[in-house]
């Protein structure tokens, strides 16, 4: 398993700093491993930053194996390069791409600073939940939607969802080589990078490549730690 250091992406980071200011602030991790026997996985995340936002996408290319890994790439690399786009515009994209190939489910999310909102479209098997701040008791876990299908094949409706974010709201996206129960019983207080290995250690399947991405959404004033 690659063991990542969590990294941070941060509105506005390369401003002065101003007292006073909120600063939103992206931190996440990630683990990952490829099916036993193989050394190369079709399973691929990406936290790419554009001007006012962030998108993030966990890719499952079909198959598995170096093939699969050069398909998950290619899809990581083309969302990657027009990361500012919007999610189905993305989709769309990547069903051109990989339409002569072998396809790809994918999950994608595009974080917009300035509204505070995300744009969630899922297809295929790559589940995201959003984790809401600190757990608290009342909270519940919010299951995104992921509508079945193939981008590449089959593409189904695309009709991505929007949701406001708050101070902690976590976002775990995790391939179908995570057991979906996952979210059932979540520890309450690691960061995102402890608790994606969290999650790995305990749900991973030894049958399929097996990938998930946590990330937390946090608002601090300037000047401090988020
Ligand atoms: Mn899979």
């Amino acid at each position: 398993m690659e063991i990542l250091k969590t990294p941070t992406v941060q509105w506005g980071a390369a401003a002065a700093p101003q007292p006073g200011r909120k600063t939103p602030t992206l931190q996440w991790g990630a683990a990952e491993a490829p099916l036993p026997g193989q050394n190369e996985s079709g399973d691929r995340f990406l936290v790419e930053p554009f001007n006012n936002g962030v998108l993030i996408a966990v890719v499952d290319a079909l198959g598995h194996g170096h093939r699969a890994a050069q398909i998950a790439a290619q899809t990581t690399d083309t969302l990657a390069r027009h990361a500012c786009d919007n999610v189905t515009a993305l989709v769309r994209r990547c069903h051109e791409m990989l339409h002569d190939r072998h396809g790809a489910t994918m999950s994608l999310a595009s974080l917009d600073w300035p509204s505070r909102r995300m744009t969630w479209l899922g297809i295929g098997n790559v589940a995201g939940v959003l984790v809401p701040h600190a757990f608290v008791a009342e909270a519940r876990v919010k299951h995104l939607l992921v509508r079945g299908g193939v981008v590449g094949g089959d593409l189904p409706d695309l009709q991505p969802s929007t949701i406001m974010l708050a101070h902690g709201d976590t976002l775990i996206v995790a391939t179908d080589g995570i057991d979906e129960q996952f979210a059932d019983q979540l520890p309450q207080d690691l960061t995102p990078q402890p608790l994606a290995e969290h999650i790995f250690a305990h749900y991973a399947k030894s049958t399929d490549d097996a990938l998930v991405l946590v990330a937390r959404y946090s608002v601090a004033a300037d000047g401090r730690e988020p």
